[in-house]
């Protein structure tokens, strides 16, 4: 029985688009056996980073000596001794972390790619463009970034519309995306939490003609009864989740049917709880989708018999030696076991954020 001997960290903060930045927080273990497993998180409030970071280091020290293959065993300690109320969401965040990199460590083992672990059947996975397309761009640029997108192999996009104000702008905005990528392309909108009830079930009426995929986070994600009455008022699939991190936050959506469609980051708990979630979704007969973390979430949502599509934010890339391939809009996962992801240690240091 092979046990974690060793475990190493980094905090990146890695250049995506002009002016943006992705902050990373990146754990690599090794067993007894030689192997590595590696796990990462994409973090949204640089601010905590430091928290973040030392919480990983935490929880990665109490997996020493532990068997990589007792996933669920070691999940469930994490969780049970790291989740104090005042700790909540953190503790989370870095438990996630450790858990993937502790996943990765039991595909290698077995010898199989996770998603295969998992079930999947393929290895091809509905992906959507998920980067440069923010509402600050003008409308030229969104439309060029959208073209780009179609030529990298998308066939699905999200743009965001959270800081447009006005009816007359969400439609100009959404009527040149249609115009620019045609009937046969998913255009997805995230409103980011920005909007209200009313104006999101005024405003997504208007664009009910353009066909989107989805409305993202339309109002803040604890307002379940809003998002019932948004999700009751428009044709439009709703999708929400994304900063959900407790399993009662997603039941409360369930139960409520606030969203057509959930969206699930790995920070829930990582790949152990992701499933366990993507699990209780699909008992209410919705789909799931991911978000961030590509490289660990395209094995789940290809693994997951609700798995809709995944969210594809290249934010991380540059510390990975390979990338999947993007082909008709399908993510192409490597034959490679675990994860497959080889840490690009050059890349670790030049990236390094001193936390
Ligand atoms: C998001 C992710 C990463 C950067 C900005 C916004 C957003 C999403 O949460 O759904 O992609
Ligand atoms: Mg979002």
């Amino acid at each position: 029985m092979a046990k974690v001997t060793r475990y190493e960290t980094w905090v990146v903060r890695i250049p995506y688009e002009e002016g943006r930045f992705g902050t990373h927080v990146v754990l690599r273990l090794t067993d007894s056996d030689g192997r590595q497993g590696v796990g990462y998180v994409s973090n949204l409030t640089p601010w905590a980073v430091k928290a973040q970071h030392a919480a990983v280091e935490a929880f990665a020290e109490r997996v020493l000596g532990r068997d990589p293959m007792a996933v669920e065993a070691i999940n469930a300690d994490l969780l049970r001794t790291g989740t104090r109320p005042q700790f909540g969401g953190l503790a989370r965040s870095a438990v996630s972390v450790v858990d993937i990199a502790v996943w990765d460590l039991k595909a290698k083992a077995l010898g199989q790619p996770l998603y295969r672990l998992l079930g999947a059947q393929d290895n091809r996975v509905t992906a959507y463009a998920s980067w440069n397309l923010w509402w600050q761009y003008d409308i030229q640029t969104l439309v060029r970034h959208a073209e780009e997108h179609v030529g990298r192999g998308f066939r699905q996009m999200k743009y965001r519309m959270g800081g447009v104000q006005t009816l007359e702008e969400a439609v100009e905005r959404t009527r040149a995306l249609r115009e620019a990528v045609g009937p046969d392309v998913d255009l997805l909108v995230d409103i980011n939490w920005s909007w209200t009830v009313d104006k999101v079930i005024r405003i997504g009426r208007a664009l009910e003609p353009f066909g989107l995929y989805w409305i993202e986070d339309p109002i803040p994600a604890d307002d379940y009864e809003g998002l019932a009455q948004i999700n009751r008022a428009l044709q439009t699939r709703i999708c929400a989740g994304e900063t959900y991190h407790e399993p009662q936050q997603f039941r409360s959506l369930l139960d409520r049917r606030g969203a057509d469609c959930v969206m699930i980051d790995l920070e829930v708990g990582g790949v152990t709880q992701w499933l366990k979630v993507a699990h209780l979704v699909e008992a209410y007969g919705l789909p799931v989708a991911s978000h961030t973390c590509t490289e660990v979430s395209a094995h789940l949502v290809a693994a997951a018999a609700n798995g809709l599509t995944v969210e594809y934010l290249p934010w991380a890339q540059p510390i990975f030696a390979r990338t999947a391939a993007v082909q008709e809009g399908k993510l192409v996962l490597s034959e490679a076991p675990g994860l497959g992801l080889d840490l690009d240690e050059a890349a670790l240091e030049r990236f390094r954020l001193d936390s």
